[in-house]
């Protein structure tokens, strides 16, 4: 059966659509305008009672959760060795980048970027923000750390790197213009993920979904 995998332009669901070009699984793609509020309705509800993309639907039933998804999309397509076999050390490695991409870097920029979503109270919000913006550049020093003397993540290319490269391009976002440090080994593997065949026009169309949505 064709996966199907419900996205938002830009959003953290651009990792799932990006993992599954990379695997060649047959796969369609339902785009789902959050910035419009497309996820809300009761039809997205029966998809994800969460409400939230990603969500994958298979043949067994729907998977939400990039960190479930993202390794669901590896295991399917072993010959591509998108991430470590499972039961190894390197798979546990893997899994423990994409809890920290998940727990950390992307609970951090929600409010850095949107922190009005949580409290409405100007002074509050911007309180929120500076708070989010601290855990966030400790988060993102630490990757452009661990990246000043490898190429990606882990031994080789796997689904964390896609994963990362999301939260690598929110930091363009204008909310955060000239609040984040400068992070030139992030940059390097940014663009080095970019270089990767087909992965620019999917995220060039990602881009023109989500301006046409704005
Ligand atoms: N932990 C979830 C987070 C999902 C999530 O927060 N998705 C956002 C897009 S990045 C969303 O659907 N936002 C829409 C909304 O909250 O209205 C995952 O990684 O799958």
């Amino acid at each position: 059966m064709t996966l199907t995998l419900f996205h938002a332009p830009l959003s953290c669901s651009l990792a799932s659509r990006l993992a599954l070009l990379e695997s060649g699984l047959p796969h369609e793609i339902k785009v789902v305008h959050t910035t419009r509020g497309e996820n809300l309705t009761e039809a997205y509800a029966r998809i994800n009672p969460r409400r939230k993309v990603p969500a994958l639907v298979t043949a067994e039933g729907v998977i939400t959760e990039s960190t479930a998804i993202l390794p669901y999309i590896a295991d399917r397509a072993p010959e591509r060795a998108l991430l470590p076999s499972p039961g190894t050390y390197a798979r546990a490695q893997a899994q423990a980048w994409l809890g920290f991409l998940s727990s950390t870097v992307h609970a951090a920029f929600s409010p850095a970027l949107f922190p009005e979503r949580i409290v409405s109270e100007p002074a509050a919000a911007e309180a929120l923000r500076a708070s989010a913006l601290e855990t966030l550049v400790k988060a993102l020093t630490e990757l452009d750390s661990h990246l000043s003397d490898r190429q990606f993540l882990l031994e080789a290319f796997s689904l964390c790197d896609l994963y990362a490269l999301v939260f690598s391009l929110w930091r363009g976002a204008p909310a955060l213009a000239g609040r984040l440090p400068a992070l030139v080994h992030l940059d390097a593997y940014q663009m080095r993920l970019m270089g990767r065949p087909g992965l620019m026009p999917i995220i060039g169309e990602d881009m023109a979904a989500r301006a046409a949505a704005a």
